[in-house]
């Protein structure tokens, strides 16, 4: 092995957005990308002697090439241990999951999330620190400040490590350890949960549940999680296999993306319960026969039954959500008397509050539900929260979610998303609303009144940073509200999503077609901010 030094030159474009640097395969693959913002994630925390780190990823295309590369940079920056999952897996959830048991400084996760994968897909990096979740904007912040101005990077000449077996081993002065992937997660999933109690509901002939992996990485956890320690039929999981391009599918566990399982759930005779996981693991769908959970509601139901499942008798600290989730948690928690916070999009500000004791569950609309055993959002954990509230309710998911409804109302919810919009058209609107605040406000439309219009600001109660313009909001005198704001995540072109809500005390009024209940608030949305006219779409690409 001999260290070298290489030079190189800075890239303008790794701002790490909502989670992480994500961009074309391609991207990443020109000379010193990659090895660019490892060394500059490095430098940013001060170098790594002598610290432990995880690393592993959704294993979608490029994902081995990269893992190589890493344990070269380790090495030339003389880090003291790395553990890497078998196969070079780890899903989003089990390395927050790995880095908090073993205590290591942090981790790389290797992944673009939903996006798709292959060699035309997206490929991507996101950094988690020491407590398990992904670093904080200061962090991400102080990588692209690096990036921007590094002209070498530390590696070394030495030949690709062997991921596919578990094992110790040192090479140099640096420990390597390849671990099982999956057990310490599923170990901390029958911690939380009443494994035997989903058993026997899992092996009851008159339950069906089945599980769409859509593959990617939540496959051989699933497999692991539901079959081999819950008993479940092997007929209960579909698109299992972990494959570089996903199968040439988009790992996005919604109501377009999951086809497969959308089709059965809502057949005939569809299962009790379906569900599906997307490309790294940490965001679920959650089906009922011919009926679909939104996130907003799940975490709501989630927050409200908690206290009956193992993990959580003791009650919720506290619950958060992001700002473009609805507010059904937030009756939750008036209910419990609890606090409910409300964060800017985006997972990493759930970390300072989770780890200050304050919240014990939190949501995002955007598919991801999630508690303070880890500090990621957890697709498998909500699967399984599911799986038990079922086993101790003994009624169907619609029958739970209509209970709730006439519990604490219902927020009728919705997000239309415009994709691939020109970059400069969106944020076009987005500044010219920004000029329209005063003026709207106190405007009404037909029974619409608005009271407030502004760009969400947060200031974090407990690091005191502040994170402004983190999307434009409408809110009515009746509490509905239009959210509108550009995505962090997307690779081509610019993701506007909007966001629609619109509360219903009326037990009556609960049955209603979502999109038929927020049709006054569509429509104006589209006669406000000229959508149609913008970005030349007549229609959103994805609903959900
Ligand atoms: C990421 C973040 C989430 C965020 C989502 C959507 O999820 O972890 O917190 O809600 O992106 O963000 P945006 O609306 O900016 O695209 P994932 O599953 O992609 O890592």
């Amino acid at each position: 092995m001999k260290n070298i030094t290489v030079a190189t030159q800075p890239f303008s474009d790794q701002r790490p957005g909502t989670s992480g640097l994500r961009k074309k395969v391609s991207v990443f693959q020109q000379p010193h990308y990659l090895e660019n913002f490892v060394q500059a994630t490095f430098d940013a925390l001060g170098g790594v002697k002598g610290k432990q780190l995880a690393v592993g990823g959704d294993g979608r295309f490029y994902n081995r090439e990269a893992l190589q590369t890493i344990v070269r940079l380790g090495l030339g920056n003389g880090l003291k241990k790395l553990v890497i999952g078998q196969g070079g897996i780890l899903s989003t959830p089990a390395a927050s999951c790995v880095i908090r048991k073993y205590g290591l400084d942090g981790g790389f996760i290797l992944s673009a999330s939903h996006n798709p994968g292959g060699p035309h897909g997206d490929f991507g990096i996101k950094f988690n620190t020491a407590n398990g979740g992904p670093a904080p904007e200061k962090i991400t912040e102080a990588i692209y400040q690096k990036s921007l101005g590094l002209d070498r990077y530390l590696t070394v000449e030495s030949p690709d490590i062997d991921l596919d077996t578990q094992n110790r081993f040192m090479i140099g002065e640096m420990a390597i350890e390849i671990i099982d992937p999956v057990s310490d997660y599923a170990d901390l999933m029958m911690e939380l949960f009443d494994f035997p109690a989903i058993a026997k509901l899992l092996q009851d002939q008159d339950f069906a549940f089945l599980f769409d992996a859509m593959h990617a990485v939540t496959g051989p956890y699933a497999e692991e999680i539901f079959c081999r320690r819950l008993g479940a039929a092997s007929t209960s999981l579909i698109n299992c296999t972990v494959k570089p391009d996903f199968g040439g599918g988009h790992p996005d566990p919604n109501l377009k993306y999951a086809k497969d399982l959308v089709r059965i759930m809502f057949g005939e005779k569809a299962p009790a319960l379906g569900a599906a996981s997307d490309g790294d693991g940490d965001r679920n769908m959650i089906l009922g026969d011919n009926f679909f959970v939104t996130p907003s509601d799940s975490v709501a139901v989630i927050a409200a039954n908690a206290h009956l499942i193992k993990g959580y008798r003791k009650g919720l600290k506290g619950v958060a959500r992001s700002m473009p989730t609805s507010c059904a948690l937030d009756a939750v928690a008036k209910e419990l008397n609890i606090d409910c916070y409300e964060t800017p999009t985006g997972w990493k500000f759930f970390g300072n509050l989770l780890d200050a004791g304050k919240l014990t569950i939190c949501g995002e609309e955007s598919f991801g539900t999630s508690s303070d055993h880890i500090r990621e959002k957890d697709g498998l954990w909500t699967v399984l929260f599911w799986l038990n509230l079922m086993a101790i309710k003994k009624i169907s998911v619609k029958e739970i979610v209509a209970a709730h409804w006439q519990h604490f109302g219902r927020n009728y919810y919705s997000r239309h998303d415009y994709e691939e919009v020109d970059n400069k058209a969106a944020n076009q609107l987005v500044d010219d609303l920004r000029k329209r605040f005063e003026r709207l406000r106190g405007t009404r439309f037909g029974s619409l009144e608005i009271t407030k219009a502004d760009d969400f600001s947060y200031l974090d109660p407990i690091d005191n940073s502040l994170s402004k313009q983190q999307g434009i909001r409408l809110i009515f005198k009746d509490k509905s509200r239009i959210i509108l704001r550009l995505s962090g995540t997307g690779t081509s072109g610019a993701t506007l999503r909007l966001y629609f809500e619109k509360v219903e005390k009326n037990p009556a009024g609960m049955n209603l077609e979502t999109q038929t209940a927020l049709a006054q608030l569509i429509k104006l949305a589209d006669d406000l901010f000229a959508i149609k006219k913008i970005t030349g779409r007549s229609e959103p690409t994805v609903i959900t």
